[in-house]
């Protein structure tokens, strides 16, 4: 934030991904200009920018801040299956908190290739969901994820929202739409028989009393 010469009055840091963030400015801060900074060698991709002010005859009705509420990968070590399993590749190396993905690493799972293989981690819990990252095996076979499907799931078992992973990359992210309340997500392999290889599945979102 900075005031109408310049001079920066106040600022923070982003310090999570997947957003949206909620900066709250202490009381007391006048500014005139905010601006975003990159990180070194980033690019600046931003959606929407909010700026939000309680007083000034120049601004419009006050508008609340909404409360600040991190996020956090609410998948790491929750209780995760899958299809089946091969060479060792157990479904807790896909929410380990690991992304290496060199298989020989130990932190990548396998299924066999099946019909309808999938991975999946329990939530213990409803939550917001936000986004989802999901990274893939470096070692070879990356391609084996592309037309796999990304799913949320309810406590009852719905699918409340799905995306399709369609081109070869090393991490997929993907943002989830407001009102997306899930307990689980899955990850399911090409339907015609593929091996699932995942070398970690993060997902963000905000844990809801209410929700329970
Ligand atoms: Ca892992």
């Amino acid at each position: 934030m900075l005031d109408k010469t310049g001079d920066v009055k106040w600022s923070a840091p982003i310090t999570s991904v997947g957003g949206p963030f909620h900066l709250e400015v202490p009381k007391g801060i006048a500014g005139s200009f905010v601006r975003v900074l990159n990180k070194p060698n980033q690019y600046l991709n931003m959606a929407e920018l909010e700026v939000f002010s309680g007083g000034g005859a120049s601004v419009g009705a006050p508008s609340p801040v909404a409360q600040v509420k991190p996020l956090v990968n609410i998948a790491l070590r929750k209780p995760a299956t899958q299809s089946s399993t091969g060479w060792g590749g157990v479904a807790s190396r896909v929410n380990d908190g690991n992304t290496d993905g060199n298989m020989q690493n130990s932190s990548v799972n396998h299924t066999m290739n099946g019909l309808n293989e999938f991975w999946m981690v329990d939530l213990q819990g409803n939550f917001a969901i936000e986004g989802i990252k999901i990274w893939g095996r470096t070692d070879c076979c990356g391609s084996r994820l592309v037309g796999s499907t990304v799913q949320v799931l309810d406590k009852a078992g719905q699918v409340k929202w799905s995306a399709k992973i369609t081109s070869l990359n090393r991490l997929y992210e993907f943002a989830v739409p407001k009102g997306i309340v899930g307990a689980s997500v899955r990850v399911l392999s090409r339907p015609s028989g593929e091996y699932l290889n995942i070398a970690e599945v993060q997902v963000f979102g905000v844990a809801d009393e209410a929700l329970k």
